[in-house]
């Protein structure tokens, strides 16, 4: 078994840089959350992150990634944030969704990451099942 891993794209996250000052957690599962105009979908996507990790008990956070939506995602995410504090963290990146998702893997602090999208195609209600398999 993988010691670090990517649910959904199985690379190894040991190859990952450290996220700057801080080292990786042993099993914390970062979620990244590539958004581009998502502003509605995005309160329950995170809900239902938010329910589905604590449900279950696992270490997590979330990181939405997003890419100077004009549908205002930005204001959402900030009114979430101060909802959900630190599990939820912001990160801008004005790329394609590529290197959105390096940028979101360079500042995760867990040693898995779980990439998905927030058109609600993945269901987060799946996410310990996966996670309960990959062990
Ligand atoms: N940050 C960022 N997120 C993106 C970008 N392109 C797509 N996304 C997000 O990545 C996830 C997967 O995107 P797609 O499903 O491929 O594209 P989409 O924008 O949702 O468009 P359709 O599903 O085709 O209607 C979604 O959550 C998108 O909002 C991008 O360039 N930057
Ligand atoms: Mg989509």
């Amino acid at each position: 078994m993988l010691e670090n891993s990517i649910i959904a794209s199985l690379l190894p996250a040991s190859s990952l840089q450290e996220p700057e000052g801080r080292s990786r957690h042993q099993d914390k599962y970062s979620v990244l959350l590539p958004t581009y105009n998502k502003r509605e979908n995005l309160p329950l996507i995170v809900w239902l992150l938010v329910k589905s990790f604590s449900e279950s008990g696992i270490n997590y956070e979330i990181i939405i990634i997003d890419n100077g939506s004009p549908d205002g995602t930005k204001d959402v995410t900030e009114q979430l944030e101060k909802i959900y504090g630190p599990l939820l963290r912001r990160r801008e990146k004005k790329l394609g969704l590529g290197t959105t998702y390096i940028h979101g893997m360079e500042h995760a602090a867990g040693n898995h990451i779980v990439i998905m999208d927030a058109d609600l195609s993945h269901h987060p209600k799946f996410i310990p099942e996966f996670i309960r398999k990959q062990k």
